[in-house]
């Protein structure tokens, strides 16, 4: 009785606190309804024995299943970022604390139950207990990175990131710490939405302002967070919110930008405590809302309307497929077996299509390989004669310092300069791959409807079949992209090492500021030729395994039709030889089939109006 009632009294808790958003909520039904359709639609296309149906749609779920969802907390130091993620998960996760704190990546994500992950430049992994977390993340406990932390992943069971939501804490920019600030900017590329947190006071600095300019440059949806409210009244949190909205508003060339004003303490508090009145004077819930309603409107539609569109399609090919079963069934055998014949030939023409179209497609992405190497040469002959020059007028400056000194303030500069420089083509060139590649793969992936059309219609035609077929505009954003590059976090180009030219404890005698200089400049060229490989290796490793991925899946589709239109005109030549019992007992068993899979259509029609009206 007492766990009936805690659990109840837990329920309404989880009610309160969790109603975070009733669309996502309503996503989250659909996406089940559709999975439900999908299960169901698994059962008749795997009773029909159609092995490549069934592995489509079980990619499809996978996919809809696998939905991800980044979205990095940025900000100044200390304006209170960890505090602010800890309040979503209602638990002190993240370490906190006064002074510049956080100094590592940290990626969370949904897990059954807590485990933290540290993951280290050299590859190797370690799991921690939260206690200690902050030996890793802080600066405290990890100065200066002295434990060669690449970033740390916190699985955590909370329904905050559940259905692929990832949310990245990130180091505080600006503060004395600049290796901080570098991690963060590391991270910007490929964020799906970043919340740029402030707070009331200070309001927003200069070097905030600087730091927003370079965020909007990387991503396409900023959430603007006013923080520590509980600051002040309700006249002095206006004040600030309206100075802050002014500056970004002129920063961004915009004038509509929306502040949300909340406290990440209080918020976290209320959880902790249960306190329904403490969580409303938060302002957290009415953010939620909002950020809730971009989750699922910017990204949920876009994956559910792929999803649908993918399980209609499959289910029109199985529909197809008992409609051709039907007409063989109905053919006399002599003739049946000339129309199998006339298939098989059509099918010899088809089959040269296809291969004609990989062939394509893979002097395309040789192409865009080529592309990328130009590039590459033309960043170096571009980069190194400035680089060169860069460390002349650092050189200058540092001329008074002491060898050894100078050699460790020309190498830091010489590092940072060449971060610098290929953080930001790195950039421009992935957009540039990008685009070029989902060029290529929507035109090879028309080629394959064309060939999937073509084979239809052979059949449709020898069996006089007249099918309203489910043809969507294919919604192939996700699968044109560079797949490895959308979903892994973006590679930290692990420079360490590269520009320890000297042993700094033995100096050869007579070894000079000025020579120095030379041998830096001498060695640059070929630090810089082992960087470029280095990306151009992964540059074109992502390239390879998304042209892999996105065939094979093509491919299958194509498959997928071929095998089924065979299978129906094989059990139809079975029957033909079957007796009269067989031959009805296997027409009633089509025509049940046939009614399922009515029902899930009207089921993913109704879908269809649902996901319209989201
Ligand atoms: N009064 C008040 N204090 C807050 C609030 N949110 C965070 N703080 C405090 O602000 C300080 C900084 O919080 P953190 O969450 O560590 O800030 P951060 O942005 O992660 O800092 P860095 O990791 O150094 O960039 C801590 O002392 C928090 O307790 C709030 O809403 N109200
Ligand atoms: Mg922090």
């Amino acid at each position: 009785m007492g766990f009936v009632l805690w659990a109840l009294s837990e329920q309404n808790l989880a009610g309160l606190f969790c109603r975070r958003d009733v669309v996502l909520d309503r996503y989250k039904k659909i996406r089940q309804e559709l999975m439900g359709c999908i299960e169901r639609l698994v059962g008749v296309s795997s009773s029909r024995d159609n092995a490549k149906i069934v592995e489509n749609l079980r990619e499809i779920g996978e996919k809809l299943s696998g939905n991800r969802f980044h979205l990095v907390v940025l900000g100044q130091f200390k304006r209170g970022k960890s505090t602010f993620i800890n309040s979503l998960l209602g638990d002190k996760v993240l370490p906190t604390a006064v002074v510049p704190l956080t100094s590592i990546v940290t990626l969370l994500k949904y897990g059954d139950k807590e485990n933290i992950e540290i993951l280290f430049n050299d590859g190797k992994r370690t799991s921690v207990p939260r206690g200690e977390l902050a030996d890793y993340v802080t600066e405290r406990g990890n100065p200066a990175n002295e434990k060669k932390v690449k970033y740390v992943e916190v699985s955590y069971p909370s329904d905050y990131l559940k259905d692929g939501v990832f949310i990245v804490d990130t180091p505080g920019v600006g503060s004395t710490f600049e290796n901080n600030t570098e991690m963060t900017y590391n991270y910007l590329p490929k964020v799906d939405a970043a919340l740029f947190m402030l707070a009331v006071d200070p309001p927003i600095s200069q070097s905030e302002i600087a730091f927003l300019k370079d965020v909007k440059e990387h991503v396409a949806k900023i959430f603007f967070v006013q923080n520590k409210i509980d600051y002040m009244d309700k006249n002095e949190q206006q004040e600030s919110m309206l100075f802050s909205k002014e500056v970004i508003e002129t920063t961004l060339g915009s004038d509509s930008i929306q502040i949300h004003p909340l406290s990440a303490k209080l918020a976290l508090a209320a959880k902790q405590e249960k306190d329904k009145n403490l969580l409303r004077q938060s302002r957290l819930p009415e953010f939620d809302r909002v950020l809730g309603d971009f989750l699922l409107k910017e990204k949920g539609k876009t994956v559910l309307r792929s999803a649908l569109n993918g399980t209609r399609k499959l289910l029109s090919d199985e529909e197809f497929a008992i409609e051709l079963e039907r007409q063989a069934i109905a053919t006399p055998l002599e003739i049946l077996e000339q129309k199998i014949q006339l298939f098989q030939e059509k099918m010899e023409v088809v089959k040269g299509d296809r291969e004609d179209n990989a062939y394509y497609f893979e002097g395309e992405i040789k192409r865009l390989i080529d592309l990328l190497d130009r590039d590459l040469e033309k960043l170096k002959r571009i980069e190194i004669p400035r680089l060169m020059k860069e460390l002349e007028v650092s050189g200058e400056k540092y001329q008074h310092k002491s060898v050894s000194q100078y050699i460790e303030l020309m190498e830091a500069e010489l590092h940072q300069g060449v971060v610098r420089t290929f953080d930001g083509w790195i950039v421009q060139e992935e957009e540039r791959l990008n685009k070029e590649y989902a060029r290529i793969s929507k035109r090879f992936s028309e080629r394959t409807n064309e060939i999937i059309d073509a084979i239809v219609n052979a059949s449709a035609e020898l069996f006089d079949l007249n099918l309203e077929r489910f043809t969507a505009e294919e919604v192939i954003s996700s699968d044109s992209q560079l797949y490895y590059m959308v979903g892994d976090p973006p590679k930290f180009f692990d420079l360490e090492g590269a520009f320890e030219f000297f042993s700094r404890k033995i100096l050869p005698r007579g070894f000079s500021q000025s020579v120095a200089l030379k041998d830096l400049q001498k060695k640059l060229p070929e630090k810089i030729d082992k960087n470029s490989g280095r990306v151009r290796w992964d540059f074109m490793d992502r390239i390879k395994k998304s042209f892999l991925k996105f065939r094979w899946e093509l491919n299958l589709k194509i498959d997928a039709t071929e095998e089924g239109i065979k299978k129906a005109i094989d059990k139809a030549m079975v029957l033909k030889k079957a007796s009269a019992v067989e031959v009805e007992k296997a027409t009633t068993l089509i025509a049940a089939q046939y009614r399922q899979l009515e029902l899930i259509k009207e089921e993913l029609e109704a879908l269809d109006g649902t996901i319209l009206k989201l």
